[in-house]
């Protein structure tokens, strides 16, 4: 099956894309996760997306798009994939669909994680205590849920319109949120 998990920063994206990976053996393909691999091997690649991620922009579509291609096509996506943090915008949704259907797949399922905008503050501020992540800080919080607001309103009626969207409460517990998703892959 392949699936796109879309949401706001910190929804649970990749929190629950672990999850599935593990239970039913889709391949979790993060392109956040892609970005900051380059980031920390210090790529000339990474050390260009580094400014832009850190301010919370988005990256420009071609490198994303053909990040996740190498992917799609690999064996590793046999059973299906979970796409995490990606498309984020059209030009990345109908690259994505053309390069499935060259392999003779296609998107089962969109399911959006909502999460009010308080709880998504708290959770950032507490993986930037743990974590550190560079990008997780006030100014560029703002900057990305601001940017999520504006691609949301272009990709998510994309997937509605063909029929694939489906809106999930991801304002519950990990476990919870997981239940739930459950339910929607089987
Ligand atoms: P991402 O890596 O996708 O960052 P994210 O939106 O913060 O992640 P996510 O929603 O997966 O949060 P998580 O599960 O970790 O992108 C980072 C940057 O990369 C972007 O800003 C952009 O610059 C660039 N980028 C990536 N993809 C791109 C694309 N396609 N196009 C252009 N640019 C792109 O959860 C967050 C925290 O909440 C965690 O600490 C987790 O423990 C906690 N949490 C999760 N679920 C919870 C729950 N149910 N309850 C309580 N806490 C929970």
């Amino acid at each position: 099956m392949n699936i796109i998990l879309f949401g706001p920063p910190g929804a649970g994206k990749g929190t629950q894309a672990k999850i599935l990976e593990k239970e039913y053996g889709f391949k979790q393909l993060s392109t956040g996760d892609m970005l900051r691999a380059e980031v920390s091997g210090q790529t000339e690649l990474g050390k260009k997306m580094k400014v832009i991620m850190d301010q919370g922009n988005l990256v420009p579509d071609e490198i994303v798009i053909e990040m996740i291609r190498t992917y799609v096509e690999s064996d590793d996506c046999e059973k299906g994939a979970i796409f995490d943090g990606f498309p984020r915008t059209v030009a990345q949704a109908d690259a994505l669909s053309s390069m499935l259907k060259e392999c003779g797949k296609a998107i089962e399922c969109v399911i959006e994680l909502q999460v009010e905008d308080d709880a998504l503050v708290g959770r950032i501020e507490k993986r930037a205590e743990e974590e550190g992540r560079d990008d997780d800080t006030v100014d560029a919080f703002k900057v990305r849920l601001g940017l999520y607001r504006d691609y949301s309103a272009d990709v998510l009626p994309y997937y509605k319109a063909k029929g694939l969207h489906s809106l999930l409460d991801g304002d519950q517990s990990v476990e919870d949120v997981s239940k739930a998703l459950r339910l929607l892959v089987s």
